[in-house]
């Protein structure tokens, strides 16, 4: 059990970090935010607005930066790390930077956890398992052998094991979550259900990799932000814990929802090249959060969780217009 009331955040200026400070801003009144995000094109101060001063410092700079991590770190009693290069269609034009942010700078910020002696919470993903079959009737467990396929998973992988030796040799009190695919307000226009949406409200028709039956598991990012903080509070020092909310749906089935809700027909999209190295399916078996931490989710209903997405897009459009041109362009050059 851990009591942090000072924690480092890093990559809160990105969707899910930012969620979650939201969430902490809500639920933990005696908690204060350092945040620490190099606002790379996946990051915007704005997503912090509307949490008080008082409860969150911003700080733009780079995990990397060995020195601003220890000068940080000499001032919180808990890390919870999520900043990373996150989209795995750019980690496949350009890995560079995912090694550097995602190996270097979580093993940056695990040496500055063992000086100061913190709760370490690393955030990571389903990813690293690989993928299963669509008719394998298995999900992944913590007892699933490591087999990332694209760049992006492989530096997570990476991170993770960081994590696990520096438990092991320095004892540093961590713990690891491996989370499914996120949905919610703010997230970046690149990923799949916000490109979507925002294309249908510009006139653009949406676009599907492959032949659509590539299984993801949703979980609302306010469902990720919880589980978070019940393992950073409550779990077990080197242990890792699952999250997922038994939402698995395959893209079609998710692009099909989102013309629906936005009153357009059903075969109103584009089928577009396939992704390299495409995971076919990933799986959440969420049971030990559950059993040992009494974690629910709020968000059961995934046709709800997406209309108020879908209206967060509607009613921010200027958090996306921008830069809505530019990332099509770029999807247009790989053939996505
Ligand atoms: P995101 O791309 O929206 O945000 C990443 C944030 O990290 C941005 O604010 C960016 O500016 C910051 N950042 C990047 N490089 C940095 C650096 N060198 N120094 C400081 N800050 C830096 O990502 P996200 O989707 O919110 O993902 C957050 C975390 O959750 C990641 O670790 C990701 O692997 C993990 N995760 C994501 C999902 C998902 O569905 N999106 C699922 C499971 C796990
Ligand atoms: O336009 C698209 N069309 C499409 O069919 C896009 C952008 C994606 N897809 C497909 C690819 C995937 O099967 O949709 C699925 C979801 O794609 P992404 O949103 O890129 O997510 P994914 O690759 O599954 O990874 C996400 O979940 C795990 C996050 O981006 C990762 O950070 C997280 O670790």
């Amino acid at each position: 059990m851990s009591d942090p009331k000072n924690i480092l955040i890093t990559g809160a200026a990105g969707f899910i970090g930012s969620n979650f400070a939201h969430w902490v801003a809500e639920h933990e009144p005696d908690v204060r935010m350092v945040v620490l995000d190099a606002l790379t094109y996946a990051g915007n101060k704005d997503n912090l607005a509307g949490i008080p001063e008082g409860r969150l410092e911003f700080v733009c700079g780079d995990i990397c930066d060995a020195l601003l991590v220890d000068g940080l770190a000499s001032r919180v009693d808990a890390i919870v790390h999520f900043a990373a290069e996150s989209h795995n269609d750019n980690s496949i034009a350009d890995p560079a930077p995912f090694v550097r942010t995602n190996v270097q700078g979580t093993y940056t910020l695990l040496e500055a956890a063992r000086k100061h002696d913190l709760r370490f919470h690393h955030i990571s993903t389903d990813e690293v398992y690989g993928d299963l079959a669509l008719d394998d009737p298995a999900r992944f467990t913590e007892e699933t052998p490591y087999r990332p396929s694209s760049p992006y998973s492989s530096t997570k992988a990476s991170s993770d094991m960081l994590v696990r030796a520096w438990h092991r040799t320095y004892g540093i009190d961590a713990t690891i979550s491996n989370c499914s695919n996120n949905y919610g307000p703010r997230q970046h226009i690149e990923k799949f259900i916000p490109r979507q949406i925002t294309s249908i409200l510009s006139g653009i028709r949406p676009k599907l990799y492959g032949d659509g039956l590539n299984v993801r598991d949703w979980i609302h990012t306010e469902d990720h932000s919880s589980a978070v903080w019940a393992i950073l509070t409550g779990g077990r020092a080197g242990e890792t814990y699952l999250i997922g909310a038994d939402g698995e749906r395959n893209n079609l089935e998710v692009l099909s929802v989102i013309l629906e809700a936005m009153g357009q027909a059903p075969d109103a999209f584009d089928w577009v090249r396939d992704r390299p190295g495409h995971d076919r399916r990933y799986a959440i078996d969420p049971s030990k959060l559950r059993r040992e931490l009494g974690w629910e989710p709020i968000h059961t209903s995934f046709a709800e969780g997406l209309a108020e997405t879908i209206a967060w897009y509607d009613s921010n459009r200027s958090w996306w217009q921008a830069s809505k041109e530019a990332v099509e362009a770029k999807y247009a050059r790989s053939g996505q």
